[in-house]
């Protein structure tokens, strides 16, 4: 696999984030955030691990040393409880809205900068094929508007061996792909047949930022260490770019709302922050108020109706 191009931080600028996006679909960001500033968010993750019976006994948790008997992923419940715990910490959802990382996407996208609300967890158990993110491109989950970025953190060094993401480089410019989804729990674009350059990868540290176009086919490495990769993904674009309502609403029978969320949250500043900004919803408000009742499946109609319940 050939190497990631990498960018230092002080270097970032509209040109070369632009450029880099532009020409090979992503670009690596090292140094941008400060350690401290993940230890904090990871000190918090692993103390929901350690109870959750996740980690081996013996180690200091932030070491990630992983019982292997615990291991599980989506959609296992074990995983679902102990994944609902990660995903309402404060500090989780305040990472994305680091000022260092709002500073190189304002960079990217412009003044207009919207912060999608739900970032994604990976807490990914070491030797577990089935666990392994697959190819695909993230426009398939998110829709909306392609000019959408995913900005993947690790919130420790996460060498090739713990398995970082990787890329294939210069695949956003064969537009949206295949995927597959018969038969799976998570659609992927099938092993070999992604349209691009060549894959890249490397490691990642603590720090590191990877940041990707919506069309951008990637994929994680395995972890083949004894310790839980942990990383957060979480993607941003213009407010003035069409926006999918889904992307901030709990759909489904999960039991998952914002108020949840919020419950143990020290400061208001960032609940329900992006109601102060003028979204373009596509579906419409209109739209999602019509699929919910016209819709052809029941299933789908309340989807809906769950969406634009949270849309106000
Ligand atoms: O971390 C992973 O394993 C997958 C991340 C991913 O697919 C993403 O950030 O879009």
């Amino acid at each position: 696999m050939k190497c990631f191009r990498e960018l230092q931080a002080c270097d970032a600028n509209s040109n070369s984030l632009r450029e880099e996006i532009e020409t090979r679909g992503y670009v690596l960001i090292r140094d941008l955030l400060p350690r401290e500033d993940l230890i904090q968010v990871l000190t918090d993750v692993t103390q929901i691990l350690e109870r959750a019976g996740w980690l081996l006994p013996g180690f200091d948790p932030l070491e990630r040393v992983a019982k292997i008997s615990a291991a599980c992923g989506d959609p296992d419940p074990a995983f679902k409880q102990a994944y609902q715990r990660v995903f309402n910490l404060e500090s989780f959802h305040s990472l994305p809205h680091h000022p260092a990382l709002r500073r190189v996407m304002m960079m990217l996208v412009g003044d207009r900068l919207l912060v999608h609300p739900k970032p994604i967890g990976r807490l990914i158990f070491p030797n577990c094929e089935r666990l392994t993110t697959h190819a695909h491109q993230d426009y398939r989950f998110m829709g909306g508007d392609a000019e959408c970025f995913t900005v993947w953190i690790p919130l420790h060094d996460c060498p090739i061996s713990v398995g970082p993401l990787r890329i294939l480089e210069g695949s956003h410019r064969f537009g949206f792909q295949r995927h597959e989804d018969e038969d799976l729990h998570v659609p992927e674009i099938p092993d070999g047949s992604a349209m691009g350059g060549d894959w890249v990868g490397g490691h990642i540290n603590a720090g590191d930022v990877l940041m990707f176009h919506s069309l951008t086919v990637h994929a994680a490495s395995p972890n083949l260490s004894d310790r839980l990769r942990i990383s957060l993904d979480c993607r941003f674009q213009d407010h003035a770019r069409i926006f999918n309502p889904a992307n901030l609403a709990f759909a489904g029978d999960s039991g998952k709302s914002w108020e949840k969320t919020y419950a143990g949250w020290h400061s208001e500043t960032l609940k329900y922050y992006w109601k102060g900004l003028p979204l373009a919803f596509k579906p419409s408000r209109a739209e999602v108020e019509n699929l919910s009742r016209d819709a052809e499946s029941p299933s789908i109609r309340a989807r809906y109706a769950k969406i634009l319940s949270q849309m106000d």
